[in-house]
């Protein structure tokens, strides 16, 4: 079981598609494939990092348990083979490049893919469905001058990006999803200031955003993305280290506004 929620909420990441707090990530994905995401954590040990997934986006205790990947990798989630469901990946910071490790599988064993994409120290790993066919897609983002550079892949392995382009500002974290229900995941940022301020795209490409709001603290949250209600349409939460536990709370429209409903995982 998980573990007391480690202390300091201030202790978030201000450049990532993720969010930790202390030595646990929190992720969301689709674990069971009903096209209902639910909340994940990622507790970083000596031994490596274990998994602890759960369903539904309530309360309640983890569905899947298992270990993968090695201490100081980055948790990623993707349908990596277009069926099933999400995956799970990490992703080493090496002394050359990205090195991505793919699982299909919610379970212990060898990564399905090992490949590198993208550049050492410089990037930040993002996943999504960029075309909404197949399977999910990789990208590489980085601080490029004032902005944000996207370079984004259409397929779960080596190669050249099929885009390069620049949304958002230096420093914001890189989110994903599918913002309008059609035509695969677009993308967007978040920026921490009093509120966590949202800025989201609809399409994988440049351009201004089509959606800016504000939702949860930009000092003490980590920031989510996934689809709690199935209705196809990926929205918004956030967790907060509240008394010690960890409250999630989640919004199933892409606006500023109270959580639709709170857990504790
Ligand atoms: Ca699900
Ligand atoms: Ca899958
Ligand atoms: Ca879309
Ligand atoms: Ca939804």
């Amino acid at each position: 079981m998980i573990l007391i929620a480690p202390t300091p909420a201030d202790d978030v990441s201000t450049f990532s598609s993720l969010c930790r707090f202390g030595d646990q990530w929190m992720i969301s994905g689709d674990w069971n494939g009903d096209g209902v995401d639910g909340p994940g954590i990622v507790q970083e040990s000596g031994a490596g990092l274990e998994w602890f997934l759960r369903n539904e986006p309530g309360s309640g205790a983890a569905d899947v348990q298992f270990s993968f990947g090695p201490k100081g990798a980055m948790p990623v989630v993707g349908d990596w083979d277009g069926k099933s469901g999400d995956g799970v990946g990490v992703v080493l910071n090496t002394s050359k490049n990205l090195r991505w490790q793919l699982k299909n599988e919610l379970e212990l064993g060898a990564p399905d893919a090992d490949f590198s994409f993208g550049a050492s120290a410089a990037d930040i790993p993002v996943t999504g469905n960029w075309d909404g066919r197949g399977p999910e897609g990789i990208g590489a983002v980085r601080n490029s001058g004032n902005n944000l550079q996207w370079q984004l892949r259409q397929t779960p392995d080596a190669g050249s990006p099929f885009t390069i382009f620049n949304h958002g500002a230096k420093g914001d974290g890189p989110q994903t999803g599918d913002w309008d229900g059609k035509n695969g995941d677009g993308i967007g940022s978040t920026h921490r200031a009093t509120g966590l301020e949202w800025k989201l795209r609809d399409s994988a490409g440049a351009g201004s955003a089509n959606r800016n709001f504000t939702f949860g603290n930009g000092k003490t949250d980590c920031q989510l993305t996934g689809d709690w209600n199935g209705d196809g349409i990926d929205t918004i939460g956030v967790v907060r280290i509240v008394d010690g536990t960890r409250q999630w709370q989640m919004r199933n429209s892409l606006n500023g506004g109270p959580a639709d409903f709170t857990f504790t995982f």
